[in-house]
């Protein structure tokens, strides 16, 4: 065997490391033997997706360990992202495209008597995230490692993510997911790196041998923090940056002191505990649960990323005092927030930092982005529950507090409302910690993820903070990354882009520009048309095989997929479904444009407003797909499990990307993005990218609608009043009688009445507002998709202009005007050439 590699010091049997077909092959049949223990002739698909993925992780460990080993070596700094969440979607299929392998692969695995996209299919996605706050964190991980940013993710090992959803008589049924019980051949344990996090108790103080006041933590709970890393790479380059996400564990030595004691079911019941810190992500979005066990998740994962970065810094620091030159820290959103205070205890208690000298390593090493301004989304803990769990955390909180108000009232003499209002604690009733003032006091910059969005922190949730220190805010609109959301999903359409402009497009996205001139080519439109035909009948057969129901690929895919919420209005879309089907039911010959309207989004189990709607959609798809008057000119389809891997399916296959939030409402949202990148056109509001997407597209390629966000806010301001936009516009009227009548509901008139109690009685998001607007403009879109050749043409110059939605835009401006971090480049040759 000829021990021939790209490192000649790392002796790795070719057949590892080897890129040839051949090589490939003789991988493949290895790893199904020696990993999965079976002969080709009695192994299941699974076993080959595993030793198809075992030969492409050999393929990409020597990148993986170069990186590492190159952060150590040279003094870079090192951007580190905390997050409760990653939604990164399956791994094969990106890890082949980013190597470049994925044609000597398909060739590999076809003469192997396989199909590539068969095992691609089978992978479990990894669901460790809600919805797009998650996946911002998997794109901009994508996006750091392809720029060759040094860049480590921290996060948590949830054993359970995000549920499997399952319909059940149009309702939804939540399943747990069980993503590792098959294996997950993308992960390497650390158990070496383990670190142990503290929990409850109470503290004490007492001086030092140097005559120092100092306090200590005596918990009455140890966990242990396992991490388990995940290779993220880059889009063909060498950088392979390190996902490291914590499970815990049960901390042996506390149980046997326990144990010694007599107290064997404390010990049992301790590690019972402490194994299930990780045990299931919380699958709300954006609403707060308050539950004991999510602040212990927040904290157990923040307080093992900052022991292992200390770890990392001291192995050749001398000290903490330049901790913030090593690590840009990034919270995303306040569910890390906590890291501000467990950094001064690190700092303050276990390295004996002086206060004022520790607050500017803190303040130096920390920068927050917001993701929301609804108020029901905004962590605050009751104080009770948080002394409780952290109790030193509470004292250091404080501290933080006393000193952050004397610099207010310094500079807001008898001010006493505005202290109240900057306060880190609300003391106006029952106390909180407010956790979106802690993670501002503690950073040196403070984000939104679109530019409305990034005003109204200004204007509403920071604005004491603002006016404190304007300097610190900036606007960091979303991106997506091409290569999962163009390149992966619909190689379709890019090879038909890469065959007119080259590919550098893939990590320049601006270079879409040159699509531009292409809109006038009726040759081309006619290929677009062919890509986009393609693309929907694949998603048709998918629906077919999902739900029995035949779609017509002609017809035009009107879209709406996301997470279920009141504010994104899913209900507002339905409407416009139930109207249209009113219209061709009172005049059986309407000529309109055929659609098929597809739905998909989980709603939060606990939910109940946005269980209804699912079973709303699921209603009326019922009546409508069997009335054989409306033929195939309407079709209405609720797809079970959106997840990442459905989205990379539905994506490339709409015609209309429906964003439709109540202005003001959605922060950025990135699904808009990845619609408007596939060639969708939108219909949308005037709220979070959607602005900014309007803005590149071309107002004449975009359909706007709805209330602006100064006219949300007068109109509730006013008094809303819903029963008055029902008495005026028939339309709409019609529509909710039919609702009401039982029509839907099998006769039943008491189904629905909650949602219609909630859009009658208190509707905050203003559905029947702006129900006229949005049927008008969708008539507008009906007539629109009539003419092909002007849809298509608008569709292309949709996709030119998205330059400035790719995550590498986002992470360019964060590494920038914030982190201040430069690429490394890795080599692949050169590991530490004295062996280290
Ligand atoms: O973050 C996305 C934005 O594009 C969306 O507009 C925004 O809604 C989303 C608590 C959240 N904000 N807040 C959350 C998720 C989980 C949780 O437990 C809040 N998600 C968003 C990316 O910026």
């Amino acid at each position: 065997m000829a021990f021939n590699t790209t490192n000649p010091l790392i002796q790795v049997e070719d057949d590892r490391t080897g890129l040839s077909v051949e090589t490939l092959k003789r991988a493949l049949a290895d790893n199904l033997f020696y990993l999965q223990g079976k002969f080709p002739g009695i192994a299941t698909k699974h076993d080959c997706y595993m030793a198809l993925a075992y030969t492409i992780r050999d393929r990409l460990l020597q990148r993986w360990l170069n990186t590492s080993q190159t952060y150590l070596n040279c003094d870079n700094r090192v951007v580190v992202y905390l997050s409760a969440e990653y939604l990164l979607g399956p791994h094969l299929g990106n890890n082949l495209i980013n190597l470049g392998l994925w044609e000597p692969v398909k060739q590999a695995v076809e003469e192997s008597g396989l199909n590539l996209e068969e095992l691609i299919n089978i992978e479990e996605e990894p669901g460790l995230g809600n919805g797009g706050l998650g996946r911002l964190a998997a794109c901009f991980m994508d996006s750091l490692a392809t720029l060759e940013i040094p860049a480590i993710g921290y996060g948590i090992r949830y054993e359970f993510g995000i549920f499997d959803q399952e319909i059940e008589d149009g309702w939804q049924v939540e399943i747990t997911d069980k993503w590792l019980q098959l294996g997950n051949p993308w992960e390497i344990a650390r158990p070496e790196a383990a670190v142990l996090v503290k929990l409850g108790g109470h503290t004490e103080s007492y001086t030092d041998e140097k005559g120092d006041y100092r306090v200590r933590w005596i918990p009455n709970n140890l966990v242990k923090g396992i991490p388990y890393d995940t290779p993220i790479l880059g889009y063909k380059v060498s950088t392979a940056n390190n996902l490291r996400l914590w499970k815990s564990e049960a901390a042996e030595s506390f149980d046997f002191q326990r144990f010694n004691m007599g107290d064997y079911y404390g010990a049992v019941q301790n590690k019972v505990t402490s194994e299930n810190l990780t045990k299931v992500l919380y699958p709300n979005d954006e609403q707060l649960q308050g539950k004991e066990l999510r602040l212990a998740q927040q904290y157990f994962f923040v307080s093992c990323s900052l022991q292992d970065m200390i770890r990392i810094h001291l192995a050749d620091n001398p000290s903490l005092e330049n901790f913030h030159e090593h690590f840009a820290v990034q919270l995303n959103d306040t569910h890390p927030s906590i890291g501000v205070a467990e950094l001064m205890r690190l700092l303050v208690d276990e390295h004996h930092y002086e206060w004022g000298k520790a607050w500017n390593i803190t303040q130096a090493t920390f920068s927050f982005t917001n993701h929301t301004l609804l108020p029901e989304a905004l962590e605050k803990w009751s104080l009770p529950l948080f002394s409780q769990m952290l109790p030193r955390h509470l004292e250091i909180i404080y501290e933080i507090n006393q000193r952050f108000l004397d610099q207010v009232r310094i500079k807001y003499p008898n001010d006493g409302d505005r202290l109240a209002q900057l306060s880190i604690i609300d003391e106006a009733g029952e106390k909180w910690v407010r956790m979106a003032y802690l993670a501002t006091v503690g950073s040196h910059a403070i984000n939104g993820v679109a530019a409305l969005h990034s005003q109204l922190i200004k204007e509403t949730i920071l604005k004491d903070f603002y006016e404190l220190w304007p300097e610190k805010f900036s606007n960091k609109t979303n991106g997506v990354t091409p290569r999962r959301w163009l390149v992966l999903s619909n190689p379709r359409l890019s090879n038909l882009i890469s065959s007119r402009i080259g590919e550098g497009w893939i990590k320049n996205l601006d270079e879409l520009k040159q699509l531009e001139p292409f809109a006038d080519l009726a040759g081309f439109r006619q290929d677009w048309r062919q890509v986009k035909r393609e693309v929907k009948q694949d998603l048709a057969h998918y629906i077919k095989a999902q739900s029995d129901l035949v779609v017509n690929p002609d017809s035009l895919f009107d879209v709406q997929v996301k997470r279920i919420h009141e504010y994104k209005r899913q209900h507002l879309n339905i409407l416009h479904v139930i109207h249209l089907y009113l219209q061709i039911k009172n005049n059986p010959n309407l000529e309109i444009s055929p659609r098929t309207f597809i739905y998909g989004g989980k709603a939060a189990p606990g939910y109940f407003i946005a269980k209804l709607i699912i079973k709303l959609i699921n209603s009326v798809a019922e009546v409508v797909n069997n009335d054989p008057a409306i033929g195939d000119r309407l079709k209405v389809v609720f797809l079970s499990n959106y997840n990442v891997k459905f989205g990379q399916k539905v994506y490339p296959a709409a015609d209309l990307s429906e964003q439709i939030s109540t202005a003001g409402k959605e922060a950025s949202g990135t699904g808009n993005m990845k619609f408007s990148m596939n060639g969708a056109l939108t219909i949308g509001t005037l709220d979070g990218a959607n602005i900014e997407i309007r803005e590149e597209v071309g107002a004449e390629n975009f359909f706007l609608f709805g209330l602006t966000t100064p006219e949300v806010e007068k109109t509730l301001a006013a008094g809303y009043q819903p029963w008055e936009y029902y008495n005026n516009y028939p339309d709409l009227k019609a529509v909710v009688d039919l609702i009401n009548s039982g029509f839907f509901s099998h006769g039943d008139t008491e189904l629905f009445r909650p949602l219609m109690d909630s859009l009658f009685g208190h509707d905050p998001y203003l559905v029947f507002a702006d129900f006229q607007a949005y049927v008008d403009c969708q008539h507008q879109v009906g007539e629109a998709y009539k003419d092909q050749e002007n849809w298509s043409r608008m569709a292309i110059l949709n996709v030119a202009r998205m330059g400035k939605f790719s995550s590498d835009r986002t992470i360019r401006e964060y590494a920038e005007d914030i982190w201040a971090i430069k690429p490394v480049v890795i080599e692949l040759e050169d590991l530490c050439p004295d062996g280290q």
